[in-house]
């Protein structure tokens, strides 16, 4: 038996514009994501949050379904637009319900309820006022969080502000693959810039409200060179993670941008139109608020990243500036979202965060697999994600072994459901969501999880077919 610490918690994760469908109900307005998912072409099977898994309605189901799996925490997010419609100031008491009877039907099961306040489902009309290109959205984002806050406070214990400010810049605002659909490098940095910012305000904010453990949720790469004893790979490693992961993790604790990466963000102009030149969106207690205390660090991972030098490389889209740079294809086994499974990449990302942010307490705040599901007489084979959160299990027990202080796991996802740009097509769930008639169906992934959840331990030896 492979041992975790008492009290790890153990849960499973999802975000609000992925599940909840409702997209109408009681005063939300349109997010990024609608109106972007509104735009031919932009996800696959011109897909979009509606009715996505109806969470908004069968919330009750869903929770009794993890309380059947046993599982201690539940990782949501709570949808800026349903709270503060059009992203202006006032509060909608309406939305805020819906989160009040989630958190307490959850309380009711013995289940933490662990809040992401910005899962990227922005509010359009901030988008139309620049989006995360603008401080303004920051400014906003903090008062929507005290909102929540206030609301929610008295039950939930730990926050986290933003799910992965990576994605939302580079994949948003860089190579335009998530909403709001920009292409264009000096917006993406503007953006980061203004997301972490954003970070910074709530976490501020929420502690000065009287928040007791606040966090931020990344998405840190492995990065590895293709050839490690080449010179040149090896300078491409270290853009490729500068821009991935030291960009974020410094100011995050507070040291600030690394010189490096100012550097490089100052070759773009800042994003803001004609006349704005260089980085004149970093104001002078920006890296302050940024770095402002903080109590966990969520890690979010799926797989390594392999890069290696070639000249006339095009590079990565969301990675500004990486031309010259090739990101191979993985060469090994694949999830059905292309994506390489190597197990040892997460045991890397948890000891290098853990040593970065000495006296900061992780959580594996996402991890899991896209497969086609088989379906055989009624029970949802599903070998491949077991498999996966297997091999992955047991690299984050190899972290902790190593002296990590790696708190909980979350597996993505509870549900299946709205794969972004991939629409319903990748299945990320333990349990099985049948989109035609909402039932939902525990896949053996979720029946093999809740054993593990109830053993705190993984079996001496990985799971067979
Ligand atoms: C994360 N990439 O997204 C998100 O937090 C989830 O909402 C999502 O469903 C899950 O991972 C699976 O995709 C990512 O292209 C999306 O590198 C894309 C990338 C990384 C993370």
């Amino acid at each position: 038996m492979i041992r975790f610490p008492d009290n790890f918690v153990w849960g499973a994760a999802t975000s609000a514009y992925q599940i909840e469908g409702a997209t109408g109900a009681d005063g939300r307005s349109p997010s990024i994501w609608d109106t972007f998912a509104a735009m031919p072409g932009a996800v696959a099977g011109g897909h979009t949050g509606d009715p996505a898994c109806d969470h908004y309605r069968r919330y009750r189901e869903d929770v009794a379904l993890m309380a059947d799996l046993d599982l201690r925490a539940y990782r949501f997010s709570v949808a800026w637009p349903r709270i503060r419609p059009a992203g202006a100031d006032r509060t909608n008491a309406a939305g805020l319900d819906f989160y009040d009877r989630l958190v307490d039907a959850l309380c009711a099961h013995g289940i933490e309820p662990l809040p992401t306040l910005y899962h990227w489902d922005l509010p359009q009309e901030l988008e139309d006022r620049g989006g995360w290109t603008v401080r303004d959205t920051a400014e906003r984002f903090a008062g929507y969080a005290v909102a929540v806050h206030d609301r929610l406070g008295d039950r939930v214990r730990t926050w986290t502000t933003l799910n992965e400010p990576w994605c939302s810049a580079y994949l948003g605002y860089g190579s335009g693959l998530h909403a709001p659909g920009r292409r264009d490098p000096a917006a993406a940095f503007a953006a980061l810039h203004h997301l972490l910012l954003a970070h910074g305000l709530a976490a501020q904010a929420l502690r000065a409200g009287g928040a007791r453990s606040i966090g931020l949720v990344v998405n840190p790469a492995a990065v590895r060179p293709v050839d490690p004893a080449s010179a040149a790979d090896l300078d491409a490693v270290r853009l490729v993670d500068g821009l991935h992961n030291r960009i974020i993790l410094e100011p995050v604790l507070g040291r600030g941008y690394p010189d490096d990466m100012l550097e490089h963000m100052s070759r773009y102009g800042s994003g803001l139109g004609a006349g704005h030149g260089g980085l004149d969106w970093l104001e002078a207690t920006d890296e302050k608020t940024i770095g402002a205390p903080l109590d966990l660090l969520g890690v979010n991972f799926y797989a390594p990243t392999y890069v290696a030098a070639r000249p006339g490389a095009p590079g990565a889209p969301p990675y500004p500036g990486s031309e010259g740079i090739d990101f191979p294809p993985p060469t090994g086994p694949v999830t059905d979202m292309g994506w390489g499974i190597d197990p040892s990449a997460l045991t890397d990302v948890l000891r290098r965060i853990g040593a970065d942010a000495p006296g900061i307490p992780l959580m594996v705040t996402e991890n899991g697999a896209a497969f086609p599901d088989r379906i055989v007489d009624g029970r949802v084979r599903d070998a491949g994600r077991i498999g996966y959160l297997d091999g992955h299990l047991r690299a984050a027990h190899a972290a902790l072994a190593a002296g990590v202080d790696l708190r909980g796991y979350l597996a993505w996802s509870l549900l299946d459901n709205f794969e972004w740009a991939e629409g319903y097509g990748k299945r990320f769930g333990l349990v099985h969501v049948d989109y035609a008639t909402q039932r939902r169906t525990c896949k053996d992934s979720a029946h093999w999880y809740g054993s593990v959840v109830a053993a705190n331990a993984l079996p001496g030896d990985p799971p067979g077919d």
